[in-house]
């Protein structure tokens, strides 16, 4: 994305909020695996929205003003010898030019900084950047910083920031769209890879290797996150082992997706390893290809998002009844294990509550149709990405072979 991109996020962001108030987004710690072993540094999405550095111990703390708003950036100040082992650090110029922010300082100033506008009473309210699962035990950047702001500055009133943050990553800039598209691209080469390639006896991890090669030829190093299953396997809806085998006659289930630009895609296929679908897989399949093809007919601005899923549900139960699988509403289900619809974005499950707001255009979000029947073994989902249009929607994901001829016709 360019520098424009995150000016824009962070001016929308601000002109939220009232002279005065500040703003403080953290990209998070490394955080230690084991000995001087750190997992992989992952920096928090908003932070990123905001700013394009994916630094760790950065900081990004705004104020509003009469008119306008300051900016300023911390970063990590360069290190030498701390180089030389973990790579290098985002230098100021650079950071300056990923996110347009001319005021770049290093992280040990963030503190006296912040201390000084706060005893200066030059602010009375703070928005933090906060988002807490229930039962977390490690504590955010923003934790810390709610916690002394609370012990040393009572009378400082804290907001959270995630309800304007959700109001705007929801609707996707056009940039985020090509973003999606070129990262569709890259998904349904690797998709189809894993497709032409397949065949009974083939492991889980082999499919896996089928599919991280596509992406690591086109630059993506890191798929955001992979599930691949034969079988059985596929009952176990974030399957992550790739140890299983496929046998003659197993659907093979995969839920996988590209990040490119920060934005991710997800998307799901089954298809039967030996390339030929079974009557009973057809019969359930064409079940989910008929609800989604109704979904990408029906969608368009002002549906309530809770719709999308209902819709979904209800749909593919008449398909099922008409398929002589399930005779009640009630059984669905056992059918039918997960929701059918969300966002999509710098996250793969974006913006988790989604309750109360109508589609707009610009909105991504999945349409996921899953069928799990044990008694028959056969389990898969498909799953696509769509996004809104000014008078319906588009299947981002629509390249990636969707119908039983298609899939038959790629894997002969
Ligand atoms: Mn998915």
């Amino acid at each position: 994305m360019q520098s424009i991109f995150y000016k824009n996020n962070r001016k929308a962001y601000m002109d939220k909020l009232k002279p005065g108030e500040l703003a403080i987004f953290f990209s998070g710690e490394a955080i230690r695996r084991s000995c001087d072993e750190y997992y992989e540094f992952f920096a928090s999405r908003n932070f990123i929205y905001l700013t394009g550095v994916e630094q760790k111990e950065s900081v990004l703390v705004m104020q509003k003003e009469d008119s306008g708003h300051t900016e300023k950036l911390f970063i990590l100040e360069p290190d030498f010898l701390k180089e030389r082992w973990e790579g290098a650090r985002i230098k100021a110029d650079e950071a300056g030019r990923l996110s347009g922010i001319n005021e770049i300082s290093y992280i040990k100033e963030f503190s006296s900084y912040i201390k000084e506008i706060l005893n200066a009473k030059k602010a009375t309210s703070i928005y933090l950047d906060i988002d807490r699962l229930e039962g977390q035990l490690l504590k955010s950047s923003a934790d810390k910083m709610e916690e002394m702001v609370l012990k040393e500055y009572p009378a400082v009133k804290i907001s959270n920031s995630m309800p304007i943050m959700k109001g705007l990553r929801i609707i996707k800039s056009k940039c985020e769209i090509e973003a999606m598209e070129r990262a569709q691209k890259i998904t349904t080469k690797g998709i189809l890879a894993m497709m032409r390639n397949s065949r009974p006896g083939m492991y889980e991890y082999q499919y896996k290797a089928e599919y991280d090669y596509v992406l690591a030829q086109e630059g993506v190093l890191k798929a955001p996150f992979t599930i691949i299953s034969a079988g059985r396997n596929n009952f176990c809806i974030h399957y992550d082992s790739f140890m299983g085998q496929s046998a003659d006659g197993d659907m093979i289930l995969n839920d996988v997706g590209v990040r490119w630009d920060y934005e991710i895609t997800d998307v799901s296929r089954g298809w039967p390893c030996n390339g030929k679908f079974s009557d009973r897989q057809k019969l359930l399949y064409e079940c989910a290809y008929r609800t989604s093809e109704y979904m990408f007919q029906h969608l368009k601005p002002g549906i309530p998002m809770e719709d999308v899923d209902a819709t979904i549900r209800r749909y593919n139960y008449e398909q099922l009844k008409q398929a002589g699988v399930c005779d009640s509403y009630e059984d669905i289900g056992t059918y039918m294990w997960h929701g059918g619809a969300h966002h999509v974005g710098f996250d793969t499950h974006d913006l988790v509550d989604s309750k109360g707001t109508l589609l707009t255009p610009g909105m991504v979000f999945c349409v996921d149709v899953g069928i799990y029947h044990e008694e028959w073994g056969i389990g898969f989902r498909l799953e696509d990405n769509c996004l809104v249009t000014k008078d319906g929607c588009r299947n981002l994901s629509k390249d990636t072979p969707r119908t039983v001829d298609e899939i038959e016709g790629v894997m002969m």
